[in-house]
C-alpha cells in the first residue's frame, strides 16, 4: 500500500537553521558514518534497545548498500520514508529520520527522528521537533501517526500496552520469522504458513537438523517459488551445531536431500546476503515488540541471535518451538527430542533467555497424525506445493512405517506452526520453568519444574482441541 498518490514529489532538500538539510537516503550513502549517529546514541535508546546501531558489525559494505537501497525504493515506492540531516557540505551524518509503516489497525505509521549529542538542545533540533510533525501533518496525510517518544528507557517503551504483542488476526497480519531446517514436515508447516492470513512470514533463517543448512535454504527457496512468494528472505544459518559438527541429518527420515527425493525446481532468487542469525536480529529490529519468532529445527541460530543482540528476548514477545520431550520420552536417545538434542547447548541457551516460550514438543506432536487418505488430497490438488507435498510424505510415511508400523505420519513442525498462527488450540499444558540438560546419558532431555510455578514463562502444550491436521491441510489446498 503506497501512502501517497504517485505524483507525489518528495521534497529533495529540506533547508534547516544554520545551514543544516535533510536529503532522502540514497544506495550510494553507503560511506556515511552511521554508526557515529547511531550506535552510540542514548536517546536511540528510546527505540530499538542499547545494542542497536547501523550498520550491524557483522554487516559487509554490499549488504549495507543494499539495505540502502532497499530503502531508496520504498521511498520512491512511496512505502517508507528514511531522511538524513547534514551540515551544509555533507561532510558527516547528523541526524535521521524515519517512517515507519505500523501494523496497527487504527494507527498508519510510526515516526522518529534524532540527532547526534552534540546537536541536543541547539536550534537545529528544536526546528526538526516543530518541522518533522507538521511536515508528517501536511505531506503525509496520516489518519493516526505515532510519534515515539525519544527519551525514555526502552524496557518502559515496551512495556506500553499498545506495544504488547498483538493477537493474531485482531490488527492485520502478525510478522513472522521462521527458523526452520527444511525437511519434510518444516515443507509443509512452511506451505500452512503461507496459506495463512494471521501471520506475515518476513523472513526464514535456515540450520542444518534434517538436512544441511544449504540444502534446507535451496529447499526453502523453492517452496517458496513453487508457492508464488519469491520475496520472502531466506538466509543461511548455523552449519554446525555449538562446539560440535553437523552429523548428516536424517536422510532416513527426509531422504537426501531433504525433501523426500522430490525434485523441486531450483527458484531463481538467491540466498539472502545476512547469516540467518543477523537476518532474525535485522527482523526483530524492524517489528520491535511484534515480531514472532517459530524455531523447527535445531536452536542453534536463535542462540546465536540472542548473543548477537542481547535485547532480542524483549524485541521478540513471541517464540514458538516445535522440540523437547517434557512428559515423554524423546525419539533420537530415550530422552531427547531430535530438534533439542542435535544442539543441546543452544537449546539450554534459549530456554534460559527472558521471554515466553510456548512449547510444541512430542508430548503433543506424537498424538496428531496425518493419514493416508489426507495425502492423497495433497496429491492430487491442482495447487503445486501442495501436490509436491503429497510426493514428499510418501517418504516420511515409509519412515514412520518402518518405526512404528502404521502407514501414517505423526505431525510436528506443522502443529507449531498452527498453535503459533492461532489456527490451533492448546488444550492441557503446563506453565513451567523448561531447563535442558546439556551433558551426559539424558542430553537434550527438557525438564519442566513444577506446574503453575509463579512467574513461570514457559507453556508446554500437552493436547491440542478439535481437528488441526484437518485445519493445517485444508489452508494449504485452499492456498
Ligand atoms: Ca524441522
Amino acid at each position: 500500500m503506497a501512502w501517497l498518490p504517485d505524483d507525489f514529489v518528495h521534497p529533495e532538500r529540506v533547508d534547516l537553521p544554520t545551514g543544516h538539510h535533510l536529503r532522502p537516503i540514497r544506495a550510494s550513502d553507503v560511506d556515511l558514518d552511521l554508526p557515529a549517529v547511531l550506535g552510540s546514541q542514548p536517546r536511540l535508546f528510546s527505540i530499538y534497545g542499547p545494542a542497536w546501531g547501523w550498520p550491524p558489525a557483522t554487516m559487509t559494505r554490499e549488504q549495507d548498500e543494499e539495505d540502502l537501497r532497499h530503502h531508496e525504493e520504498e521511498i520512491a515506492a512511496h512505502l517508507s520514508f528514511n531522511y538524513a540531516l547534514f551540515d551544509e557540505g555533507e561532510t558527516a551524518l547528523l541526524g535521521c529520520v524515519y517512517l515507519d509503516p505500523s501494523r496497527k489497525a487504527a494507527v498508519d505509521a510510526e515516526i522518529s527522528w534524532w540527532v547526534v549529542d552534540a546537536l541536543v538542545g541547539t536550534d537545529v533540533e528544536a526546528a526538526l521537533d516543530e518541522f518533522v510533525p507538521a511536515w508528517v501533518a501536511r505531506d503525509w496525510p496520516f489518519r493516526a501517526p505515532v510519534f515515539v517518544p525519544r527519551d525514555i528507557p526502552w524496557a518502559d517503551w515496551a512495556a506500553q500496552p499498545d506495544r504488547a504483542a498483538e493477537p493474531a488476526g485482531v490488527d492485520g497480519p502478525v510478522p513472522l520469522f521462521l527458523d526452520c531446517d527444511t525437511g519434510i514436515d518444516d515443507s509443509v508447516a512452511i506451505a500452512y504458513l503461507l496459506a495463512s492470513p494471521e501471520v506475515e512470514l518476513v523472513g526464514v533463517s535456515t540450520v542444518s537438523g534434517n538436512t544441511d543448512a544449504r540444502q534446507a535454504a535451496r529447499n526453502t527457496l523453492a517452496l517458496l517459488a513453487l508457492a508464488g512468494r519469491p520475496d520472502v528472505p531466506v538466509a543461511v544459518g548455523a552449519e554446525h551445531p555449538q562446539g560440535g559438527r553437523f552429523d548428516g541429518g536424517a536422510p532416513q527420515v527426509h531422504g537426501r536431500n531433504g525433501i523426500g527425493e522430490v525434485q523441486l525446481t531450483d527458484s531463481t532468487a538467491p540466498v539472502h546476503p545476512a547469516t540467518g542469525p543477523e537476518l532474525l536480529v535485522d527482523q526483530a529490529r524492524r517489528h520491535p515488540g511484534r515480531l514472532h519468532l517459530l524455531a523447527i529445527g535445531p536452536l542453534t541460530n536463535v542462540a546465536a541471535a540472542l548473543r548477537a543482540e542481547p535485547e532480542l528476548a524483549r524485541l521478540v514477545p513471541r517464540i514458538t518451538i516445535m522440540g523437547g520431550a517434557v512428559t515423554v520420552g524423546g525419539n533420537i536417545t530415550p530422552y531427547a527430542e531430535a530438534n533439542i538434542g542435535n544442539d543441546a547447548a543452544a537449546a539450554a541457551e534459549v530456554f534460559a533467555a527472558d521471554w515466553d516460550i510456548t512449547v510444541v514438543g512430542l508430548d503433543v506432536t506424537m498424538t496428531q497424525h496425518l493419514e493416508e487418505e489426507t495425502r492423497q488430497r495433497l496429491l492430487t490438488a491442482d495447487r503445486p506445493v501442495a501436490a509436491a507435498l503429497g510426493r514428499m510424505l510418501e517418504c516420511y510415511f515409509g519412515f514412520y512405517r518402518e518405526t512404528t508400523g502404521t502407514w501414517r505420519t505423526p505431525v510436528h513442525d506443522p502443529l507449531a506452526a498452527a498453535l503459533a498462527v492461532g489456527g490451533a488450540d492448546a488444550d492441557r499444558v503446563l506453565t513451567t520453568q523448561v531447563t535442558v540438560v546439556t551433558e551426559g546419558e539424558e542430553r537434550g532431555r527438557t525438564v519442566a519444574a513444577t506446574d503453575g510455578e509463579p512467574g513461570a514463562r514457559h507453556t508446554v502444550v500437552l493436547s491440542v482441541a478439535g481437528d488441526p491436521v484437518g485445519h493445517i491441510v485444508d489452508r494449504i489446498l485452499a492456498g
